[in-house]
């Protein structure tokens, strides 16, 4: 049997999380659940269609780091697995459940469907069918903020970006390359490796030679950390130290986030490859119900508390049904609007 790799249980008295903060997260990973969960159903009913990849499992990622950014100033580069990063980077759940259905009201107005989420108001750079694709695109969104604020002078422009991809993509030659960049010209930018050891039904240690991602890091010269990624208040303060770091000018951060996909690789995935073992030794770890257990606790939350934030949310995700139904198709005289980035 296949040892799993695991960090020290984390501190959590350096979190230093008061009751708001834990109840932001505790939402925004409940929305990221309930709003896949609907997805799952909603693919099965036959109401949306192409490849659906669901990303139940690995939220404490997407909040932990997402929810350490400045919302609609800091720019966030996904993945095909990538509606819980869009909601977690604020685009409404009626815009994302409405790109699923191909509908024009849909963030990426029912062109792109499930893979391809975005959202220019968010700063959402796009969510990529190919793996490591969003790597240089993310790499280029911090260096433009980087020009801007030193050759061009502009004192705001302190943007960061998030850059979130799998250990899949560690494998492509994009991840090297932009890495190097990153660090000879110090870019404001985290690298956030959602290692969930598996590429579709690629076990990560069968395919790479150094499974410990973060150690590429030292290789450019780079900050590298690991992290519970089942455990959002570890996942946050990691983030939150790279952000700091990257907007005092200090460069990028490598941080691989320790997690697992609760669901196949993508919604017509049997998911036949992974053993028994490995599954009972993660679901138990489920990152909602560690965040829900530590705030009642921590006499941070009630139990009623987190009942009602569920409550609300699954009428959010009901209503994103409802809009995503009612809206119209895009309409096929359309057909080549906003191919061109001036078309808006
Ligand atoms: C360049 C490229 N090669 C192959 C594929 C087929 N493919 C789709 S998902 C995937 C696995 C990627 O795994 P990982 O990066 O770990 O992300 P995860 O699905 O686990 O989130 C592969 C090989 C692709 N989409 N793009
Ligand atoms: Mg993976």
């Amino acid at each position: 049997m296949v040892q799993e790799r695991t960090l020290p249980v984390f501190d959590t008295a350096s979190a230093q999380i008061d009751k708001a903060e834990g109840l932001r997260l505790y939402e925004d990973m409940i929305l990221g659940r309930f709003f896949e969960d609907k997805c799952a159903e909603m693919y099965y009913r036959g109401r949306m269609f192409g490849f659906v990849h669901l990303y139940n499992g690995q939220e404490a990622v997407s909040s932990g780091v997402i929810k350490s950014l400045r919302q609609d100033e800091d720019y966030v580069c996904s993945t095909y697995r990538d509606h819980v990063h869009a909601l977690s980077a604020g685009v409404p759940a009626r815009e994302v459940m409405a790109e699923l259905f191909g509908k024009a009201t849909g963030c990426s107005k029912g062109r792109g469907g499930s893979m391809h989420m975005f959202s220019s108001e968010h700063n959402l750079l796009g969510g990529y069918a190919f793996v490591a694709e969003g790597i240089p695109v993310a790499t280029g969104a911090a260096f433009q903020s980087k020009y801007r604020r030193e050759t061009m002078g502009n004192p705001n422009a302190d943007q960061v970006t998030a850059c979130f991809f799998g250990d899949g993509a560690c494998n492509n030659g994009q991840f090297y390359e932009c890495l190097n960049m990153a660090a000879l010209w110090k870019l404001p930018i985290l690298y956030v490796v959602e290692n969930n050891k598996w590429a579709i039904g690629m076990a990560h240690e069968r395919a790479t030679s150094e499974p410990e991602i973060y150690k590429k890091a030292a290789a450019f010269g780079m900050a590298g950390y690991e992290v519970d990624g089942m455990d959002v208040l570890a996942v946050r303060q990691v983030a939150q130290e790279a952000v700091a770091r990257a907007r005092a000018g200090e460069g990028p951060t490598l941080i691989e986030a320790l997690t697992y996909r609760f669901r196949g690789h993508s919604l017509a995935d049997p998911d036949e490859l992974r053993t028994k073992e490995e599954k009972e030794f993660w679901f138990p770890r489920d990152p909602i119900k560690k965040l829900g257990a530590y705030l009642v606790e921590h006499n941070l939350a009630e139990e009623e508390e987190l009942k009602a934030i569920e409550h609300k949310i699954q009428e959010v995700v009901d209503d994103a049904v409802k809009f995503a139904e009612s809206s119209p198709e895009p309409d096929p005289s359309e057909l080549h609007r906003f191919v061109f980035a001036e078309d808006e």
